[in-house]
């Protein structure tokens, strides 16, 4: 395998050599610690789980000391391996930003986290990983995010940050990765570094051989430059004695599972097999002779990502233009007991080990979390070292913007039959024809369904993102087309291929921005409503770490009829309703859609914690992110006035479109698009049960975490505390009852019989699609006017409704 060429390291001086090889010991101590202390303090210790820590961090320890205490800079962001943690926190803790309190917590109560997370963890977390995979792609995402802003003309006083991901070799077989590579490719990526451990194992097992190479191919062919780090500095010297280039290609041509049992066994067995192998080729053998047992393991364990001068030497020389893939040949489990063992990834060191390892460390008994014990320089050499950390100069990374000003009503011109979806489109025209503030700082993103999701006008009005400009042949060859496809480093609208996982990630990034390059952005994406499916779990981590986006699912449900079930969606209104930070609705009308998206403007700026609103009993000026799941079926359109009040309550997720009357026997409570069958069925049971009510439900999932809340509350004492849907139901009569219609999971509004003791049956979609007619599918599962009608008579017993037909 050839070496790259890199020029040598000047910057490094021997004496700072030194302070990081102590910085290094002192980061591997305090992880192993950590864990000890995690494994042994709690009740419930899981140690398989624990112990999943203590080998990948150990494995990451040279470099993570290299980065942290003389690489990185303020504005460079990582995102930190997820079984890494002990190290992020250890060095935090040695910065001064991590405290010891935190640390003995280590995955306990409000203590460090067990994987980096930016919203749990009080030490200035860049990404939260833990599903291995995303925070790699993050990084990629983070880069184009910065190369937008600067295009922008925003930020521009800020340095440019790195966006640096550290890597276990096998988080590599995560498909997302992949997906990102290729949309950094096409987006001309810059300011991106993915470190790869390269320790060769994963949880299970010791990976294949020859990966690397693979990798190198691969990541070549995307455009990035590779550099191995293959022999540490004691290995190239040794190289270069008689007998040097027949242990390179023994190393060479190693397995990895017998280098890893190697590493494991020790000195005497390397001797055994060195000798073995190649031991009577004469200067080979001196060269062996010569070295201790300890001596020899020393060298045949340095390997590149485990020798400083070789990380720091490969670091430096780094440029930013081109985005770089470091391959760091490491130990997991580096220093430990169990290093290199192919089990190691769940070990966990005895008391007995870690008594031994105390006293290799030079840690005296109680001694443990002193930050400089056992280092064999002056603490006050460490810690002034420590205070000239470049990373941790500018004391605060997490940035904040300002909010931008956002209109309190949206213009849109409501047609008299109209979708949802096309009033998303229209809403967004009609945003895309000022030069507001507001509208500068919405940027779109959509994987391939740009066009049919509705952006094509105000991308057409907006232009697409590039960092360079790029001209529409088919406009300039004069080819009639409907959308204008310009590219420029002003456009609002990042196009992506079709990944789903990468349009969450990309979400991820531009909704932290205000966090991240301080200035702030107003992200949209579009998708199919099925496909959030399909990146859910980035989705989920975009929540987690509390990024700001909009998102428009459209189509959805069984009413694209037609696409069958292979595009149709059932369960993500309960996913609306389950996910943590992402506050879902589901509108019927146009004019609600205004509503909410003129809300939601402003709820996805809000970053405060204050206490939930007495009315709703939401967590309004909290803020968080906006799930808009919208449809493509034409329905007749209210003339209304949208007062302040119904505004409100249209945010709040309900309001009574007929109120019921005191002798309501039966309320129908419907949400979206089967609007219409609802406002037929009340009508035709309007002459056989009294008091019919019709509830619009715009938001299933903010009535039930106001709900929610309420009831907590008044459990804690505050007897007055009214959830929005309490108060809406608190009329209508005990006796009545409720049927609930949407098309998407029944037991998306099920709950509601449980507000105030109603009887309710849930109707909705529970099985994959047909192809078929609107109607047809209606029918068929069960949420047309007829079947809403049926289940009234059957919660709602009295005389026959005269307009049910038969149910087949
Ligand atoms: C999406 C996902 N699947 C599975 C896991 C469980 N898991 C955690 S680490 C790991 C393998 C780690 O191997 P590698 O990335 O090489 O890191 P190392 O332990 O070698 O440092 C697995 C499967 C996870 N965290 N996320
Ligand atoms: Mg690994």
């Amino acid at each position: 395998m050839p070496m790259p060429k890199r020029t040598p390291l000047k910057s490094t001086t021997a004496e700072t050599l030194q302070v990081l090889a102590a910085l290094e010991r002192k980061v591997l101590w305090l992880a192993s610690w950590m864990i000890h202390n995690a494994n042994h303090l709690r009740d419930n210790a899981d140690g398989l789980k624990v112990g999943g820590h203590q080998a990948s961090s150990a494995s990451l320890a040279t470099i993570m000391t290299a980065l942290y205490f003389d690489v990185l800079r303020p504005h460079d962001r990582v995102a930190v391996k997820p079984h890494a943690s002990p190290n992020f926190h250890a060095i935090q803790y040695l910065l001064g930003k991590q405290t010891r309190e935190r640390l003995e917590a280590f995955r306990g109560y409000k203590g460090a986290q067990s994987y980096p997370s930016r919203t749990k963890d009080a030490d200035d977390v860049d990404f939260s990983t833990g599903s291995v995979g995303l925070g790699v792609a993050q990084t990629l995402f983070s880069s184009l995010t910065q190369d937008y802003v600067r295009a922008h003309g925003w930020g521009l006083d800020r340095p440019e940050g790195r966006m640096v991901a550290l890597v276990g070799d096998a988080e590599l077989d995560e498909g997302n990765i992949f997906e990102a590579l290729l949309e950094g490719w096409k987006q001309g990526l810059r300011n991106c570094w993915w470190i790869i451990d390269y320790n060769r194992q994963s949880l299970d097992a010791v990976v294949r051989e020859g990966l690397w190479a693979r990798y190198e191919q691969l990541f070549n062919n995307f455009g990035w430059k590779v550099v191995i780090l293959k022999y540490g500095s004691l290995q190239e010297a040794a190289f270069k004695e008689p007998g040097g280039e027949t242990l390179r290609k023994w190393i060479d041509n190693c397995p990895n599972q017998l280098y890893s049992a190697l590493v494991f066994a020790g000195g005497a067995a390397w001797r055994k097999r060195l000798n073995d192998e190649i031991g009577d080729q004469g200067d080979v053998s001196r060269l062996i002779e010569k070295r201790s047992d300890a001596e020899l393991a020393a060298l045949m364990n340095n390997l590149g990502g485990h020798d400083m001068p070789t990380v720091l030497d490969a670091f430096h020389n780094a440029d930013s233009e081109q985005p770089t893939c470091f391959i760091c040949y490491t130990v997991k489990g580096f220093g430990l007991p169990f290093a290199g063992h192919k089990d190691n990834h769940a070990g966990l060191m005895t008391p007995q080990q870690m008594d031994a390892y105390r006293h290799v460390m030079g840690v005296r008994p109680g001694h443990e979390w002193d930050k400089f014990e056992g280092l064999d320089l002056p603490a006050e050499r460490l810690q002034s070292f420590l205070d000239r950390v470049p990373f941790a100069a500018d004391g605060r990374r997490r940035l904040n913007a300002p909010t931008i000003d956002v209109p309190d009503e949206l213009p849109v011109t409501i047609q008299p039959v109209m979708s949802t979806q096309t009033g998303f489109g229209a809403l967004l025209n009609e945003i895309g024809r000022n030069d507001s503030d507001f509208a500068r700082h919405v940027v779109t993103t959509s994987p391939d369904v740009t066009v049919s999701t509705n952006l094509g006008p105000w991308v057409n009005r907006r232009g697409l993102f590039a960092r360079e400009a790029m001209a529409d042949t088919f406009k300039s060859e004069r080819i009639p087309s409907t959308f204008n496809w310009e590219f420029s480093p002003k456009g609002q609208h990042i196009e992506l291929g079709i990944a789903e996982m990468n349009l969450f990630i990309l979400l991820s990034a531009l909704g932290l921005s205000h966090s991240i390059n301080g200035e702030r952005l107003l992200p949209i994406g579009t998708l199919y409503d099925p496909f959030i499916a399909r990146g859910l779990d980035a989705l989920n981590y975009a929540c987690y770490q509390d990024a700001r986006f909009i998102l428009a699912a459209t189509p959805s449900g069984i009413t694209l009829a037609g696409e069958g079930g292979a595009h149709q969606s059932i369960a993500e209104p309960l996913i609306g309703i389950a996910q943590d930070g992402l506050a879902s609705f589901e509108p019927a009308y146009v004019d609600e859609l205004a509503a909410i998206t003129a809300w939601a403007f402003s709820y996805i700026q809000k970053n405060g914690d204050r206490s939930p609103s007495e009315t709703s009993w939401l967590r309004d000026e909290t803020g968080g992110s906006v799930y808009l799941r919208l449809s493509t079926r034409p329905i007749e359109q209210m003339k209304r006035p949208i007062t302040p009040e119904l505004r409100q309550q249209i945010v709040d997720g309900a309001y009574w479109q007929r109120k019921p009357g005191p002798n309501c026997q039966v309320v129908v409570a419907y949400t979206g698009a089967v609007a219409p069958e609802a406002i037929e069925a009340v009508g035709l049971m309007a002459e056989d049960r009294r008091d019919v009510g019709l509830l619009a439900i715009t938001s299933a999932d903010r009535l039930n975490a106001g709900w929610a809340a309420a009831q907590r509350a008044r459990e804690r004492g505050l007897v007055h505390a009214r959830s929005h849907i309490e108060r809406l139901l608190a009329d209508v009569p005990s006796h009545s009852g409720i049927v609930t219609v949407l098309d998407g999971h029944p037991a998306t509004l099920a709950w509601l019989g449980a507000v105030a003791g109603h009887r309710t049956r849930a109707l909705g979609v529970e099985h994959f699609g047909q192809t078929g007619s609107l109607a047809e599918l209606y029918r068929h599962y069960g949420i047309d006017a007829n079947a809403i009608i049926a289940a009234a008579q059957t919660i709602a017993p009295g005389r026959p409704i005269r307009h049910l037909k038969a149910l087949p």
